[in-house]
């Protein structure tokens, strides 16, 4: 399949967007981006993806939004080598995994993103309940070396966006937790490697435009 029938709408700051690099970098597709027009939620992008939302997937007028569907429907179509798991508990075990990092632990370090240069200390259940998500990842993640298994997966991409995200605020934020498991392992990955550091280098001038210290 020409990748060129493939674009897809997103930003350089996006964590999802960030997190499906990743992903397609480990299926070796590296699709054009087109920015949202007027950027996303505006009336505009919301004609074309009615969720508001980036990353989105156009497939020659097929319009998808949300990262795992997009993965999956790219393995599905054929574009790229697979990525999920071809054994079924193991594609529950990505799946669900995925779903943890996106619904649980993204959203617990999404609550720093207003902290960060607002020069207040971080609040105790905001500290508390990004802990507990590590924590639970801790008891989520296996042997390793990937939250997958033995191959660098769907949930691994998640968590390496993510916790490029939680090294930025939460360094600027002084926040002193552990780093979640398998978070830096991206940065051994050859074809990975390059989109970590692009998307660090994003996170750390955002600090700055924030007033952190980055
Ligand atoms: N569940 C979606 C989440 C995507 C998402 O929330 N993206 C953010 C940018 S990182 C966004 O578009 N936010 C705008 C909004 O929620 O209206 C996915 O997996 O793609």
């Amino acid at each position: 399949m020409a990748a060129t029938e493939l674009t897809l709408y997103a930003t350089p700051i996006s964590v999802y967007c960030c997190k499906l690099r990743l992903a397609l970098a480990l299926k070796g597709l590296y699709l054009p981006e087109i920015a949202p027009p007027d950027g996303y939620g505006s009336a505009a992008y919301r004609a074309i993806v009615p969720q508001g939302t980036i990353p989105a997937l156009v497939h020659d007028g097929f319009v998808l939004a949300e990262t795992d569907a997009i993965v999956e429907y790219l393995d599905e179509i054929g574009a790229g080598q697979p990525l999920m798991p071809q054994d079924p508990r193991e594609r529950a075990r990505s799946r669900a995994l995925s779903r943890f990092i996106d619904m649980r632990l993204e959203p617990s370090v999404r609550a720093l993103f207003p902290l960060v240069g607002a020069g207040k200390p971080v609040p105790d259940p905001i500290r508390a309940a990004l802990l507990r998500q590590i924590e639970t990842l801790e008891q989520l993640a296996g042997d390793g070396p990937y939250l997958a298994g033995g191959q660098p997966g769907l949930p691994d991409c998640g968590l390496w966006a993510v916790a490029i995200v939680l090294e930025a605020a939460g360094g600027a934020l002084a926040l002193g937790l552990p780093r979640p498991p398998g978070a830096g392992a991206g940065d051994r990955v050859p074809t990975c490697a390059p989109l970590m550091a692009e998307y660090r280098a994003q996170m750390a001038a955002w600090i700055i435009s924030k007033g952190g210290i980055s």
